[in-house]
């Protein structure tokens, strides 16, 4: 298997002059770029309790205004991709936000997109293509790319959420760029509003001024709804779960990543297959135990965790009698358009 040619087996000088023109052999690379079998990962199983990061967030709001920061983010880093390179997985990045009373994140818009998951606090809300969406804990809300976001605070008490980008893909593919604009109009009208009635959407043909994004906020009262619901009509069902969509597609909600919620029922553990895509688990409500690659997490209430891909992964509800709340991403929507998306049992 790897009997291929090494460098050292080659004359110096023969490789220097090759590395002169700018050369280089494939055969001592090959198996490095193409290992038999299963992808090189960096992406290690790791978690990020919420307790250890709230107070270095609160100090950050301290030491930095937020006019100096524009964004202040404490970055939640993969450190088997080394933690300069602000990634939680190959196509992820995680950071928790804060906002404090009366501050004012400028308006930009930027080709990476986002989604935010609030995790505190109450008050804050987020201008989205003039669409002004108010945040509450469980809530998420879109800014998909190329869209007009920033963020304000009429609140009384500090605002955290977690925001989810595909910046690592996009600033690999050297398409990573922000143009800063200015305070937006807010429009009237709620897409959340709108789409929120089972089955019935507006007619697309009189939909005035076509959007692609229709829906940019999605309450977490519906999500856990809709849960509850699903669990108790369907009282055998392992899997209860949700895919966030564009109620106009049924697709993703967006292009790149992936975002669902999960109720696991009181006592249940959950065994999901190894696929392709790292996944990103945050817990809304309850408290979970994460089982991967024989690394073990107990998440509580906000804490965030993240698996590699082409491994199985374990979900225990550590609450006998209740059940818990899980807010998931992954690189799903990527690796079916990418064509290696794969289920492995
Ligand atoms: O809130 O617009 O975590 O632009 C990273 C980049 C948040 C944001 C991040 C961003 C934002």
């Amino acid at each position: 298997m790897n009997d291929l040619g090494r460098l050292e087996d080659l004359p110096v000088e023969y490789v220097e002059e090759m590395r002169r023109q700018n050369l280089v052999p494939l055969w001592p690379s090959l198996r490095g770029v193409l290992p038999p079998r299963v992808p090189t990962r960096q992406t290690r199983p790791t978690h990020w309790p919420y307790q250890s990061i709230r107070p270095l967030l609160l100090r950050a709001g301290e030491l930095t205004p937020i006019e100096k920061a524009e964004r202040r983010v404490l970055v939640l880093a993969n450190p088997g991709h080394g933690l300069d390179k602000m990634q939680a997985s190959a196509a992820m990045y995680l950071g928790m936000q804060l906002l404090l009373p009366g501050e004012w994140a400028p308006s930009h818009r930027h080709t990476p997109n986002a989604v935010r998951m609030i995790v505190e606090g109450e008050g804050a809300y987020t201008t989205v293509d003039g669409e002004k969406c108010p945040m509450s804990r469980g809530d998420l809300i879109l800014t998909p790319t190329g869209l007009w976001h920033e963020h304000g605070h009429d609140g009384s008490d500090p605002v955290v959420w977690l925001d989810v980008l595909d910046l690592p893909l996009m600033f690999y593919a050297e398409v990573s760029y922000h143009v800063n604009g200015t305070r937006q109009d807010v429009v009237p009208g709620q897409g959340d509003r709108r789409h929120a009635h089972g089955g019935v959407l507006p007619t697309p043909a009189f939909v005035r001024g076509h959007k692609d994004y229709p829906m940019l906020r999605y309450p977490w009262a519906e999500v856990k709804a809709a849960l509850l619901d699903l669990a108790a009509d369907e009282p055998t069902l392992e899997h209860v779960q949700i895919t966030y969509v564009n109620p106009q597609t049924g697709a993703d909600v967006e292009n790149v990543l992936g975002f669902y919620a999960l109720m696991l029922r009181p006592g249940q553990t959950l065994r999901l297959p190894a696929r392709s895509p790292a996944q990103v688990f945050h817990v809304v409500e309850g408290a979970v135990r994460v089982q991967c690659a024989g690394a073990g997490f107990d998440l509580i209430e906000a804490d965030t965790s993240c698996t590699p891909g082409y491994e199985s992964v374990s979900l225990s509800n550590a609450r006998p009698d209740a059940p818990s709340f899980v807010f998931m991403a992954d690189e799903s929507p990527l690796h079916r358009k990418l064509g290696v998306y794969e289920v492995r049992g």
